[in-house]
């Protein structure tokens, strides 16, 4: 099996301000998304299916809910040499920064790693919603005699000035590569596609920020300590030297790193086919097992919504959205276009009696659109939160307007009556 010569090693991200303020106080990867996972379910569940079960994930910002959500949600046997572990920027005594790319994030952890038997080095994004078999990619990058493969994906002009282009020869060699080129260059980068996909427009070839490298070749480029990004410079200055290959996938894939691409690929989830298959037995998502109790629904009226456990609604209309855990919807209420992302405990009935204490969930009367409620928010009594493209980008302590999307911060209480 080739997981057992792999090594997943998952860049749980930067800095995270593009997902701000849903990483104000977590980590990119433990951001919750579809009503009951975290980001960093997604690259685990796709190594576990393809039975790579050593996984690094590193990350800028130890959050608590991150070491929390990996601690107990990845269990393997005593017996077994499998893991999931977390390695935050550190500071030792020969580098006191933290990692400033991606590359840079690598080379920090290289010990850790050489610490394992490797041949390959999966090095996977932490942002991204997709389910692919990764033992077809090293089995095609053991074919070739490659040093590096990178999956890639075909896309259109619009999207391609975002990712690292490439053009290959017909065997799948990459010839040349260009990070995130300007418009005006693309009519030089446009690259042999199948016709499905020249039918849809999508004649570039992106990288997926999904990469294989061998053992030995990736431990010399790391020597070099002014190569900071895999997009920038490694994957560029490789393809002069290394056998680069191409491994192309035309299924469901997508960035997830701003407000506006996550609250899509969340609300996409409530499409009659979802993209991304969440019933497949095969391509399974794991997350924390919680023995939550089942939703309860009264008088609400519902249509495209995806509801998780342990919810109380009480609303009378919920349209094209995700109400996650635990999540609570007081009466006469609407929530049109929302992911509610729901709580991480039940107040006791005492708090929810006691007019002192914000309750948290979603008050009665209320109107909520195009929005994202981050966890454990108390959305009091008359409140209308109507996100559109005529509101402008502006922060309070409570919310965020990012691309027309309120964004409602972790805890946050939003009093009765407020209208954003
Ligand atoms: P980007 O996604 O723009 O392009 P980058 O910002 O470097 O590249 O992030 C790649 C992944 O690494 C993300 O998951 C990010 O959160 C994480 N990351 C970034 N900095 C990190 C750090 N210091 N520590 C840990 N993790 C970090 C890349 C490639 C493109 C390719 C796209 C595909 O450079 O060529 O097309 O991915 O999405
Ligand atoms: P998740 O459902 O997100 O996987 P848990 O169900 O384990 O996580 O709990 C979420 C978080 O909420 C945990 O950190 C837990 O300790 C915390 N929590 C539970 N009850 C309370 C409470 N009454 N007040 C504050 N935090 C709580």
């Amino acid at each position: 099996m080739a997981g057992e010569k792999v090594l997943s090693i998952i860049l749980g991200g930067g800095q995270g301000s593009r997902l701000y303020p849903l990483t104000e106080d977590r980590s990119k990867p433990a951001v919750p998304i579809a009503g009951k996972y975290r980001l960093v379910d997604i690259p685990i569940s796709n190594c576990i299916n393809s039975d790579i079960k050593r996984i690094f994930v590193l990350t800028q910002f130890n959050s608590a809910s991150l070491n929390k959500h990996i601690k107990n949600t990845y269990h393997f046997s005593f017996f077994s040499s499998a893991f999931v572990d977390v390695l935050a920027a550190e500071q030792t005594p020969g580098n006191d920064t933290w990692f400033q790319g991606t590359a840079d994030a690598v080379r920090q952890s290289m010990h850790h790693f050489l610490q394992h038997d490797f041949d390959y080095a999966l090095i996977l994004s932490g942002d991204q919603l997709y389910q692919m078999d990764f033992n077809e990619m090293v089995k095609v990058h053991k074919k070739n005699n490659a040093e590096i493969s990178i999956a890639t994906i075909p896309v259109n002009a619009k999207d391609a000035t975002s990712f690292g282009i490439l053009k290959t020869n017909e065997k799948g060699k990459i010839t040349s590569f260009i990070e995130k080129p300007e418009a005006s260059l693309l009519p030089d980068w446009a690259s042999e596609v199948s016709d499905e996909m020249k039918a849809e427009g999508k004649n570039y070839l992106a990288s997926m920020g999904i990469y294989i490298f061998n053992r030995e070749l990736l431990v010399k480029l790391m020597e070099n300590p002014e190569t900071i990004d895999f997009g920038k410079e490694i994957i560029p200055q490789a393809i002069e030297k290394n056998r680069v290959f191409s491994h192309q996938y035309e299924g469901y894939w997508t960035d997830i790193g701003n407000i506006d691409s996550f609250f899509e690929a969340n609300l996409g989830l409530t499409d009659e086919f979802p993209k991304f298959d969440l019933y497949s037995k095969e391509k399974r998502i794991y997350t924390h097992a919680r023995m939550l109790p089942t939703t309860k629904v009264s008088g609400t009226n519902l249509d495209k919504t995806v509801i998780a456990e342990g919810c109380i609604i009480n609303a009378s209309k919920i349209q094209h959205s995700v109400i996650g855990i635990r999540s609570k919807i007081d009466t006469e209420s609407t929530v049109i276009n929302t992911y509610m992302m729901g709580s991480d405990y039940y107040q006791s009935l005492e708090d929810i009696m006691n007019e002192n204490i914000p309750s948290m969930g979603i008050g009665k009367r209320c109107f909520i659109k195009n929005a994202i409620l981050d966890k454990n928010c108390c959305i009091g009594d008359d409140v209308r939160i109507n996100g559109s493209k005529s509101l402008k980008d502006v922060e309070t302590d409570t919310y965020v307007v990012r691309d027309g999307i309120v964004v409602v911060k972790k805890g946050a209480v939003i009093t009765n009556g407020t209208i954003i």
